[in-house]
C-alpha cells in the first residue's frame, strides 16, 4: 500500500511528538492487520430493552446486596451466547492458510475495555454455561483487572466473538473491527428512548442501537441477518434464553 508522507508538523504550529505505548503500538498493529484482511461488512439494527431495563432496575438493590455492578453488559453476554449457539456460523475461525474453517464447541466472548494504557480485550470464558450474576461478578472483576493494569496474556486469548460497548459515552452507532481470529464484533451504542409504531399508535420504547461487523469469507449476509434477528428478539425478551 502506498506509504504515508512524512509531515513537518512544526510549520503549522507547536506541537510535542510522543512515542507510542507498547500497547497502543500492538493494537495499532492489530487493527491495520484486521482491516486489510478481513473483508467485513457491518449491519445495524435496535434492539427493544425496554423490558430488559425494567427487569435490570428491578435487580438493582439485589444487586448491591451481592455487591455487583449490574449495567446491561452481562445481558448482551447472555444474548450473544445463545446467539452463537443458535447459528453457529458465527463460531469460527479462518485458518492462516485461508483453506479451512475451525467450528468452536465453546462460547468465550471478549469485551473491548477502555484502559488508562489503552485498548484491552478481556475474554470471558464458556459464557453460555454461566447466569446473569456469574457472568456480572465475571465482568466486573476482569475490567477491573484490566484496568489494574494486571491482565495475563491468557486472559485475553481464546475468544470467539467480542462486544464493544460504547454506550455509556453515547453515539448512534459506529462499525467495529472485526477481532481476528474471530469473525463477527458487536458494537453497542447509546440506548435512546424512540416513538416506535406498535400497528396503531406510536409508543415510547428504550431503543439501543447495535452494530455487527462480520468477516464476509466466513459469513453471509443470510447468516447474519438468522443471527442477528435472533439476537435482537432474545434482547427485546429475555425470558426467550429459557427456551
Ligand atoms: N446505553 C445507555 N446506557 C448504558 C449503556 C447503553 N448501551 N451501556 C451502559 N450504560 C450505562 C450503564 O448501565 C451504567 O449506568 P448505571 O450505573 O445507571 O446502570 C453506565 O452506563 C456506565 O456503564 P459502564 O461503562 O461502567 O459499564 P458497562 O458494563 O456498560 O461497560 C465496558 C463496561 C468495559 C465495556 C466499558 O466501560 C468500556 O470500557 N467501554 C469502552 C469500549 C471501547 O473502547 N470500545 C471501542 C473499541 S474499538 O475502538
Amino acid at each position: 500500500i502506498p506509504a504515508m508522507p512524512e509531515i513537518d508538523f512544526t510549520k503549522f504550529g507547536e506541537v510535542e511528538v510522543v512515542p507510542m505505548t507498547k500497547i497502543q503500538k500492538i493494537t495499532a498493529f492489530n487493527m491495520h492487520r484486521n482491516w486489510l484482511n478481513i473483508p467485513a461488512v457491518t449491519q445495524f439494527d435496535d434492539a427493544d430493552i425496554t423490558e430488559l431495563e425494567a427487569f435490570r432496575k428491578g435487580l438493582k438493590a439485589e444487586a448491591e446486596k451481592r455487591g455487583v455492578k449490574l449495567t446491561p453488559l452481562p445481558f448482551l453476554l447472555k444474548a450473544c451466547a445463545a446467539a452463537l449457539r443458535a447459528e453457529p456460523t458465527f463460531n469460527v475461525s479462518i485458518t492462516a492458510d485461508g483453506e479451512s474453517l475451525v467450528k468452536k464447541d465453546y462460547v468465550n466472548i471478549g469485551i473491548a475495555a477502555d484502559t488508562p494504557n489503552g485498548l484491552m480485550v478481556p475474554v470471558i470464558r464458556d459464557v453460555d454455561k454461566k447466569g446473569l450474576w456469574q457472568l456480572a461478578e465475571e465482568a466486573n472483576a476482569i475490567i477491573k483487572k484490566a484496568r489494574d493494569g494486571k491482565l495475563t496474556p491468557a486472559d485475553m486469548q481464546g475468544g470467539c466473538f467480542t462486544i464493544s460497548s460504547l454506550g455509556a459515552m453515547g453515539g448512534n452507532g459506529f462499525t467495529p473491527i472485526v477481532n481476528a481470529p474471530e469473525v463477527a464484533i458487536l458494537g453497542v451504542s447509546k440506548a435512546q428512548m424512540k416513538p416506535i409504531w406498535n400497528g396503531k399508535d406510536f409508543e415510547p420504547r428504550n431503543m439501543l442501537p447495535l452494530a455487527l461487523s462480520y468477516d464476509h469469507r466466513a459469513i453471509n449476509g443470510a447468516d447474519c441477518g438468522r443471527f442477528f434477528t435472533y439476537l435482537v428478539s432474545v434482547i427485546a425478551d429475555v425470558r426467550r434464553l429459557l427456551l
